[in-house]
């Protein structure tokens, strides 16, 4: 008979035994500094755990430009296989993107499965997903990443044995090395995803009947987005410290503060070089954010670097075309670091900082979303000088322009803004004055 403690200890290990261990590895290119790059690994470590296997050594290295056999040069590669005997490595992780090739011939040299950063996100995609439409998405994203990736006979016994990291997904059995099948897959889930986007517009007409403002929380993966849904409606939608938590879509009804009530989506979180077949296959569910008529855009303020997050989250918005859409930046959990989350709405103008865990700032958050959707009605006329691409940038970002025209003093902009941010600009408001 074993003790209690002695089961757990052997449960622990057996878990342990069964959990992948993985080699990362970043390089530094070009501009970038080795900060970055660790900070970078950092979060593939995060991302490596959330797909359930150990990160056991880290390597980098600083380059002008890849290796367009390997990645990385020919003595960093031999240092890789050493690093990978001496911790008995079953997989490496590159940061940075691998072509096909670069990959089979890092498989040939070490021994062992090569993946890159995009086929971890990939594989928590695949882990994560529940919904018919979101499965059909992730497998979609999967196939489109292996068609090229493909290889008659070559390494197959590397890349498919076992169903780790980066092999897993719905897709796995049709990984039969066949194009042709893997083609006919993609037409087939390329239909049924067109079908259910046909259900889905029909909903939205449904919803844009009743007249509802929408608006839609947006944010960097792990930001509190489902947290701030839930507190702000007990839509009870699953909180997890883990990435990618939330992958389908969750709509509620918001009452605001004197005004009418609004539609409130939570949707799946962005993060540094989001793949791009992930945000094609994605793009039919994050329409809602394209169509909104105000983004939440929800920033951890305890991350180590929120400008880079708010820059990442930036890009995948104007990617889906949902740049146009009026922001307003929310910096969460101000009670774990108040004090950069008091600095960020300093430096953001007309952003607000609440703790969607304690409820803080939660009643001027809402007053905010009151008066920006408000003033979604509301059409300003003003007159910007031609240095001050500043305010011109502020006013896109924070309002909606209807729109301009170049005149000697300025550029005239036509615009919904916000009170607050027509009194920000009043300066240059020509009317209604
Ligand atoms: N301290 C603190 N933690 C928070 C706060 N809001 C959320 N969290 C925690 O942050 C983690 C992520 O929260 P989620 O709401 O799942 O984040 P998300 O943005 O929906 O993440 P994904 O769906 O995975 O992209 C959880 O562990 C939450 O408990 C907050 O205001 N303060
Ligand atoms: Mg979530």
């Amino acid at each position: 008979m074993s003790t209690p403690y002695q089961e757990a200890l052997g449960r622990t290990l057996i878990e342990r035994s069964i959990r992948e261990k993985i080699v990362i590895v970043g390089v530094t290119l070009d501009k970038h500094t080795d900060e970055q790059t660790e900070e970078s690994l950092d979060e593939l470590e995060r991302l490596v755990d959330t797909a359930g296997a150990d990160v056991v050594a880290r390597l980098t290295q600083r380059r002008q430009a890849p290796d367009p056999a390997t990645y990385i040069g020919k003595g960093k590669v031999d240092e890789l296989k050493a690093t990978c005997l001496a911790v008995d490595a079953d997989t490496v992780v590159f940061d940075n993107e691998l072509s096909p090739a670069q990959q089979f011939n890092l498989e040939k040299t070490l021994g062992r499965t090569a993946i890159d950063r995009t086929a971890v996100i990939l594989d928590i995609f695949a882990q994560n997903s529940h919904t018919l439409e979101g499965k059909a998405q992730v497998e979609l994203a999967l196939m489109r990443y292996r068609l090229p990736r493909i290889r008659r006979g070559a390494s197959a016994g590397l890349t498919q044995q076992g169903g780790g990291i980066g092999t897993r997904g719905p897709g796995e059995t049709k990984l039969e090395t066949d194009r042709r099948r893997i083609n006919d897959r993609i037409a087939k889930l390329e239909r049924e995803l067109r079908e259910l986007q046909r259900t889905r517009d029909e909903q939205r007409k449904g919803r844009s009947r009743s007249g509802l403002a929408s608006v839609t929380i947006v944010g960097y993966t792990n930001a509190g987005k489902s947290t701030l849904l839930n507190y702000l409606t007990n839509a009870g939608v699953l909180v997890e410290n883990r990435l990618f938590a939330t992958l389908d879509p969750t709509t509620r009804r918001l009452a605001l503060p004197g005004g009418e009530p609004v539609l409130l989506t939570d949707t799946v979180g962005f993060i540094k070089r989001l793949p791009h077949t992930l945000i094609e296959a994605f793009k039919s569910t994050l329409e809602v954010a394209t169509e909104s008529d105000l983004l939440l855009h929800v920033v951890d303020s305890s991350a180590v670097d929120p400008e880079s997050q708010i820059v990442a989250v930036r890009e995948v918005l104007g990617e889906i075309g949902a740049n146009k859409v009026p922001e307003l930046l929310v910096f969460n959990k101000m009670d774990a670091d108040p004090d950069t989350a008091k600095r960020m709405v300093y430096e953001h103008e007309g952003s607000v900082a609440v703790s969607a865990a304690t409820g803080a700032g939660i009643d001027e958050l809402l007053r905010t979303v009151a008066d920006r959707v408000r003033s979604l009605t509301a059409v300003v006329e003003l007159l910007v000088p031609y240095e001050r691409g500043d305010v011109m940038a502020s006013i896109h970002r924070e309002g909606e322009v209807v729109s301009t025209a170049h005149e000697d003093g300025g550029i005239r902009v036509r615009a919904r803004l916000a009170d607050a941010s027509r009194g920000r600009l009043t300066e240059f408001v020509v009317s209604p004055s």
